[in-house]
C-alpha cells in the first residue's frame, strides 16, 4: 500500500479549510495514518523545498509556508501518489480541473493551500523528513475491503 505526504498550508489552516480537505480524502477512500499541526522554521522548509531552490518563487514560498502553522499528514491508499495529487489538481488552481481542490477554493499558484508527493520516491523522502516512525499510526480499518479491495 502506498503512502504519500500531505501538507494543508498556512493559507488552508487561516482560511478554515483543514476539515474540507480532510473530508475529501477521507470520501475518496485514502486512509489518514499521521498528522501534526507545525509551524516550520526556515530551515526545514528550504529542507522540503531544495528542489525549488534557486528558481524565482523560491524566496516567496518560503516565506509563505513558514508564515503560519500547517497541518501535515501521511495519507494510505493504492496508489495513494497520483490519487491524492488528482484531488488537489493541478499547481496552479486556474489550470486546475473542477472537482479538485486547487479548483474549488484557490486562484493563485503561490496560495494554492496544500503540497501532495510527486513521486513514490518522494514521497518517502518526504515522510521521512517529516515524521518520525513513532509517529505513524497504521491501522486496520474495518471497511478496508469495500474501497482497496479488487476482483
Ligand atoms: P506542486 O505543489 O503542485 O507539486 P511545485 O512545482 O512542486 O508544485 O511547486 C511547489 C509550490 O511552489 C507550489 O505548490 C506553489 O505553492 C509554489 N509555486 C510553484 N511555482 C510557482 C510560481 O510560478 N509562482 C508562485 N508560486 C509557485
Ligand atoms: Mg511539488
Amino acid at each position: 500500500m502506498e503512502r504519500t505526504l500531505v501538507l494543508i498550508k498556512p493559507d488552508g489552516v487561516q482560511r478554515g479549510l483543514i476539515g474540507e480537505i480532510i473530508k475529501r480524502l477521507e470520501n475518496r477512500g485514502l486512509k489518514l495514518v499521521a498528522a501534526k499541526f507545525v509551524h516550520v522554521h526556515r530551515a526545514f522548509a528550504e529542507e522540503h523545498y531544495a528542489i525549488h531552490k534557486g528558481k524565482p518563487f523560491f524566496e516567496g514560498l518560503i516565506e509563505y509556508i513558514t508564515s503560519s502553522p500547517l497541518m501535515a499528514m501521511v495519507w494510505e491508499g493504492p496508489q495513494a501518489v497520483a490519487a491524492v495529487r488528482q484531488t488537489m489538481g493541478a499547481t496552479k488552481p486556474t489550470e486546475a480541473a473542477p472537482g479538485t481542490i486547487r479548483h474549488d477554493f484557490a486562484l493563485e499558484m503561490g496560495r494554492n493551500l496544500t503540497h501532495a508527493s510527486d513521486s513514490i520516491e518522494n514521497a518517502k523522502t518526504e515522510i521521512d523528513l517529516w515524521f518520525k516512525p513513532e509517529e505513524i499510526f497504521p491501522w486496520d480499518r474495518a471497511s478496508e475491503e469495500w474501497i482497496s479491495g479488487s476482483n
